[in-house]
């Protein structure tokens, strides 16, 4: 079966409420939907969220290197060719997110192909995830009321808290009303997107170490790198690597060097291939992970609970899988709904995903 074109489709849905961290802020979903179609008609969907502040790329950017790039270089391989289309996106370097909704796109076609959904061709371990919701940043009160609003209407008992702003007491203080008005029932931890420094973020975890924190996240950048070595080593829960390990070297590098204690996997830039790749190298390590959000809507939510529900080492730790739910609208005809805290993978062949052609007018950018 053979690969006779790549779109790359821009659209933009506004957001209900703006999600915002330590390194930047979401108001729109401004993604790049991906379509790959064969030769046979079937066609594999998934979705490209630009995240400049993190990967450099744009909306723009990614249409183009789709576009102009990736499509003409795979033109004409058949979707079994999976190694050869990986060595010709890796020709490029960056644009982790194209390159993942294409490899996740290719994904859904060998699904439909074989009538098997995706999840099971992964893995299959379970059905769904139980999902962790990002609180962004906002006044410590409000936050306490976001967190209690997710658990009350959706069953949600994990939380990752946005840190990383100055002064840190404003986000130690946030942490401790959220425990304080959740209940050391619920589980917390901390998201830093390197806005602290390593001497910062030292303090900070010794303010929150009564809370029990599950994990702390990027706390400070990598790029100090004997900082964030000596805090890592003092720290007493995992420490996750999120933007700073998005490749397999990355993930070595951060590891070994002694910068990470755990890795963040997220499907919207390593895909499915990558993504697997990533998950072998932090078991045979010995390292946790977690399923993380690269702020999805509900493509990228289904692809991240399809990948994180096929393995037993991703589904171990609640998924970041709710921040679709502050979006005002989706493409999916049959939208995603968390239950019981919980979210499932879709049923049926492939990804399971139907895009409605009425939303996709109305939202689509290149008209
Ligand atoms: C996260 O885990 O950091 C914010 C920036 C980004 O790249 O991802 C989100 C969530
Ligand atoms: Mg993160």
């Amino acid at each position: 079966m053979k690969i006779v074109g790549i779109e790359a489709i821009p659209f933009a849905i506004p957001y209900k409420k703006p999600l915002k961290f330590a390194s930047g802020e979401v108001r729109t979903a401004d993604h790049v939907l991906v379509r790959v179609h064969t030769d046979e008609g079937l066609t594999g969907t998934a979705e490209a969220p630009p995240r400049p502040y993190t990967y450099g790329e744009t909306q723009e950017s990614i249409v183009a290197v789709i576009g102009k790039i990736f499509a003409p270089q795979l033109q004409g391989l058949t979707v079994l060719e999976r190694e050869v289309i990986h060595e010709r996106l890796d020709r490029t370097v960056g644009n982790p997110t194209a390159k993942a909704a294409i490899d996740m796109a290719l994904w859904d076609v060998l699904g439909q192909a074989a009538g098997l959904p995706v999840s099971g061709l992964l893995g299959g371990y379970t059905d769904r995830m139980r999902v962790s919701h990002m609180v962004g940043f906002a006044p410590a009160a409000e936050m306490v009321a976001e967190a209690e609003r997710i658990r009350d209407t959706y069953g949600i008992t994990t939380f990752k808290v946005k840190v990383g702003r100055h002064p840190y007491t404003d986000d130690v203080a946030a942490c401790w009303a959220l425990r304080e008005a959740l209940g050391p029932e619920v589980e917390l931890y901390i998201d830093g997107n390197r806005g602290w420094s390593a001497s910062e973020s030292a303090q900070a975890l010794r303010e929150l170490a009564p809370l029990g924190l599950t994990f702390a996240e990027e706390l400070c950048p990598a790029d100090d790198v004997l900082g964030r070595r000596w805090l890592v080593r003092q720290t007493t829960i995992p420490f996750i690597a999120d933007e700073s390990a998005t490749r397999p070297a990355e993930v070595t590098r951060e590891l070994l060097g002694g910068s990470a204690t755990a890795i963040s996997i997220k499907t919207a830039r390593t895909g499915f291939t990558t993504s697997q790749r990533v998950l072998g190298q932090c078991q045979g390590l010995g390292v946790e992970v977690v399923m993380g959000n690269q702020i999805d809507g509900q493509i990228g939510t289904l692809c991240s609970v399809a990948f994180g529900a096929a393995h037993r080492h991703t589904s171990r730790h609640a998924g970041e899988l709710s921040n679709f739910l502050d979006m005002s609208d989706d493409l999916l005809t049959d939208p995603l709904r968390i239950e019981d805290g919980t979210l499932r993978v879709r049923e049926g062949a492939g990804l399971g995903l139907v895009i409605d052609p009425e939303k996709l007018a109305r939202y689509r950018q290149d008209h």
